[in-house]
C-alpha cells in the first residue's frame, strides 16, 4: 500500500513570474521525490494564485507543474484537485486533461478505516457573511457566463490584478498569530466533531501548518502553505505527519 500526501497555497503566479517559477520547480521537485510511494496526493486548494479556464483558452504558464502531474496520473495515482478561493474557476481542463478529479466544497473520505474530512479552508464559517456572499457570486452560473464573454487578456489580466490585491489583504490576516482557539478552523472542527466520528481535519488557506488535537479523539492539521513554509502532510496508513520539503 502506498502512501496518501496533502498540500495546499502553492500560489503559483504569486508575487511575479521569476519568483513563482522558483516555487514551481521546487514543487515539482516534492512531486517527483515523493511518486514512487504516493497512491493518493490531495492538492488542497489555491496551487495556482489565479486561474480561468475558458471553453478554448487555458493560462498559459504551469506547464513544468502540470507536465508532472498529468504524468503521475498516468502513471495511476489518484489526484484530487481541491478549489480554492483563489482557483474555483477550474472547470473540466484539469480533469479532462490531467486527469485530476476536481473537487468544489468538502470532501469525507474514509481510509485505512480512518475518517477524514478535508476542505480547502474557506467559507467555512457562518459568521464570515460578507466574504461567504462574494465567495457564492464568484463562484455563480451567472458570473462565470460573464466572465467567459471577457477577452481573455482583458478578463485574466484584472483577475490576476484581483487576485493580487485580494491576497494582499489576506496575508495580513494570514500573519496574525491569532490563539488556537479563535481560529476558525478549529472552531468549526470542534464543532463538528462533536456530533461526528471524524479522526482527521485537513485544510490549508491558512497559511499557519497546525497540527493539534480536536476534542476526544479527532486531530486537526492546517498544510501550511509553498510561499514561505513549504509544507506538507503524509499518511502511511496509521499515522499523519507534517513536514517540511528542504531541496
Ligand atoms: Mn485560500
Amino acid at each position: 500500500m502506498g502512501k496518501v500526501y496533502f498540500a495546499s497555497d502553492f500560489h503559483l503566479g504569486t508575487p511575479d513570474y521569476e519568483t513563482s517559477l522558483i516555487r514551481e520547480k521546487k514543487v515539482v521537485s516534492w512531486l517527483k521525490s515523493i511518486e514512487q510511494d504516493c497512491e493518493t496526493l490531495f492538492l488542497m486548494g489555491d496551487v495556482f494564485d489565479f486561474w480561468y479556464e475558458y471553453k478554448t483558452v487555458v493560462p498559459k504558464n504551469y506547464s513544468r507543474l502540470l507536465g508532472q502531474l498529468a504524468n503521475m496520473t498516468d502513471n495511476g495515482i489518484k489526484i484530487y484537485f481541491f478549489k480554492g478561493n483563489h482557483d474555483m474557476w477550474t472547470f473540466d481542463y484539469l480533469q479532462t486533461e490531467i486527469g485530476m478529479t476536481i473537487i468544489d466544497e468538502e470532501l469525507m473520505l474514509t481510509m485505512d478505516d480512518k475518517k477524514f474530512f478535508m476542505h480547502h479552508g474557506d467559507g467555512l464559517w457562518k459568521s464570515e457573511t460578507t466574504y461567504n456572499m462574494i465567495r457564492k457570486i464568484f463562484r455563480s452560473k451567472w458570473a462565470i457566463w460573464l466572465f467567459h464573454r471577457l477577452h481573455p487578456n482583458f478578463g485574466i489580466g484584472l483577475a490576476n490584478f484581483l487576485s493580487r490585491t485580494s491576497r494582499k489583504k489576506n496575508s495580513i490576516a494570514d500573519e496574525q498569530d491569532i490563539p488556537l482557539e479563535k481560529e476558525h478552523h478549529y472552531q468549526f472542527a470542534l464543532n463538528h466533531a462533536a456530533t461526528s466520528d471524524t479522526d482527521f481535519y485537513i485544510f490549508g488557506h491558512r497559511h499557519k501548518p497546525i497540527d493539534v488535537q480536536v476534542g476526544q479523539k479527532s486531530r486537526l492539521i492546517n498544510l501550511g502553505d509553498w510561499v514561505t513554509k513549504f509544507t506538507y502532510a503524509e499518511w502511511d496508513g496509521k499515522n499523519i505527519t507534517l513536514h517540511t520539503y528542504h531541496n
